[in-house]
């Protein structure tokens, strides 16, 4: 089964939007496999973000993520990369539709709530990143055997 990187980011965190965005994940039937508050050191922002170093907006994005405590996660599910980007909504939440979390809870591109990974590969790199292995959690989750045929 598929899983994938999510991050409040620095405003969702100050914003109490940890809990709607949990409770969307869990609703959904994603996998809750990891979980934790943490603050994002600048060396850490940067490998996030190493392909936008050069882009004008890389030093307020830096700044925005490394500015106060993230939560990060993992959850596990089907198709779940391509699902949760569907959930979060596009990057720019004037852009987003109605429904998602960037749509629903943002208006800046620059403070666009929540991180979700682009793709497997990125979540598999994100996770490694973000988490250890023993801070991934494996076990019996009921919910499945109601999700699935
Ligand atoms: P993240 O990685 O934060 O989930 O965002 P996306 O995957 O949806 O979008 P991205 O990598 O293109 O952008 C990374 C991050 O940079 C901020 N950003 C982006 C910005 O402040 N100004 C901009 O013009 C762009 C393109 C927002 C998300």
């Amino acid at each position: 089964m598929e899983k994938t990187f999510i991050m409040v980011k620095p405003d969702g965190v100050q914003r109490g939007l940890v809990g709607e965005v949990i409770k969307r994940f869990e609703a959904k039937g994603f996998k809750m496999r990891g979980l934790k508050l943490i603050q994002v050191s600048e060396e850490l922002a940067g490998q996030h973000y190493a392909e936008h170093k050069e882009r004008p907006f890389f030093p307020g994005l830096i700044a925005y993520i490394t500015s106060a405590p993230v939560v990060a996660m993992c959850f596990e599910g089907k198709n779940v990369v391509a699902e949760a980007r569907k959930m979060l909504g596009a990057t720019n939440p004037a852009d987003a539709a109605p429904g998602t979390i960037r749509g629903d809870f943002g208006q800046d591109i620059g403070r666009n709530i929540i991180h979700g990974s682009d793709s497997v590969e990125s979540a598999e790199t994100e996770l490694a990143v973000y988490f250890d292995k023993a801070e991934i959690l494996e076990y019996d989750y009921l919910p499945s055997k109601w999700l699935f045929e």
